[in-house]
């Protein structure tokens, strides 16, 4: 870490034209990553900008809006030292990887994935710690050992990164709250960071899980909660927020013009204790009304011909069964 902050520390104070790349689709871990890298190299003298390969996530823009920050997408490859960051080979940047292969400037990659081999080779800097759950809590380190200061801005894009990519602290290390302690410190503003990694949702969803959630039918099978449902889309969603809200089997299902529609879920617990396997009965059911069905033991669905009572009568039927204790 210290040679590398020390190589880029070198390269900034020469005034040096720096881009900091990462991959397409970008989350926002990785524009937090090339964003607040790029800020800081530029305070230490460089010509630094920060680009995207194709695109970025739809919570990547969001977050870039939150915080009035902007990154190039497809940018041109003028500068002398490319940065990869939380970007583990040059396919995950697409067609400027493939010219970043021709012009091959000089290279470093910054990154928490697993080690590509040949990256290494073609790499002048090549840092890669897989242990990180975050490229932004690498990026953190890098920023200190640069003996930069984090704006409380730049603290909040990483600790958004830091939430994205632990999915909400879920996968994070004993290191990442280390990592967050010290953002705080540099001024994070957590409900503005929240704020901004929340999508706006869909207001015909959210009348459609309403309706759903009003027109269950619930069933008591061997104890266990089975419930149905009906809506005209979001069927799959609703029947995942069914079993989220308590059910241990939902189904939900439409029936227009003679065809229906169903969509299942169903608890892990039920699939491991009991067997059940919702894609095979939804294949049975696919086939049993002249259509087709499949799917995962606990997210399946079918579609085929006839009544949605029809089809329901045969599903409970089908559950008594399969819901049946094991001896
Ligand atoms: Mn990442």
């Amino acid at each position: 870490m210290k040679e590398l902050a020390n190589f880029l520390a070198g390269a900034a104070e020469r005034g040096q034209q720096i881009l900091v790349l990462c991959h397409h689709n970008a989350d926002p871990d990785a524009v937090a990553s090339a964003i607040v890298l790029t800020e800081v190299l530029n305070r230490l003298g460089a010509r630094a900008k920060a680009g995207v390969s194709e695109s970025l996530s739809l919570i990547s823009q969001n977050l870039l809006r939150a915080f009035g920050r902007e990154i190039a997408i497809n940018p041109p490859l003028e500068a002398g030292l490319v940065v990869l960051v939380d970007t583990s080979s040059l396919e995950h940047l697409g067609k400027l990887g493939e010219q970043l292969e021709q012009k091959a400037p000089k290279l470093v990659v910054i990154d928490h994935h697993r080690p590509v081999e040949a990256m290494k080779q073609l790499a002048s800097f090549y840092f890669v710690q897989e242990e990180f759950a975050s490229e932004s809590e690498l990026i953190l380190q890098l920023v200190r050992e640069l003996g930069a200061e984090l704006t409380p801005e730049g603290a909040s894009l990483l600790l958004a990164g830091i939430i994205s990519d632990t999915a909400h602290f879920r996968f994070a290390k004993d290191q990442t709250f280390e990592a967050v302690n010290s953002l705080i410190k540099a001024g994070v503003n957590y409900r503005r960071v929240l704020e901004a990694l929340r999508l706006p949702e869909d207001p015909s969803k959210r009348v459609a899980m309403l309706k759903a959630a009003q027109r269950v039918e619930l069933r008591r099978i061997h104890g266990r909660l089975v419930v149905l449902s009906e809506l005209g889309s979001f069927e799959g969603d609703a029947a995942s927020m069914l079993v989220r809200i308590g059910a241990d089997v939902a189904i939900v299902g439409s029936e227009e013009k003679g065809r229906i529609r169903l969509s299942g879920r169903a608890r892990q617990e039920i699939l491991k204790t009991l067997g059940l396997h919702l894609g095979e009965l939804m294949e049975e059911l696919g086939k049993q009304f002249g259509g087709s069905g499949g799917g995962h033991a606990g997210a399946a669905s079918m579609n085929g011909e006839g009544e949605l009572e029809e089809a329901k009568k045969y599903l409970f039927k089908a559950l008594q069964q399969k819901l049946k204790p094991k001896e």
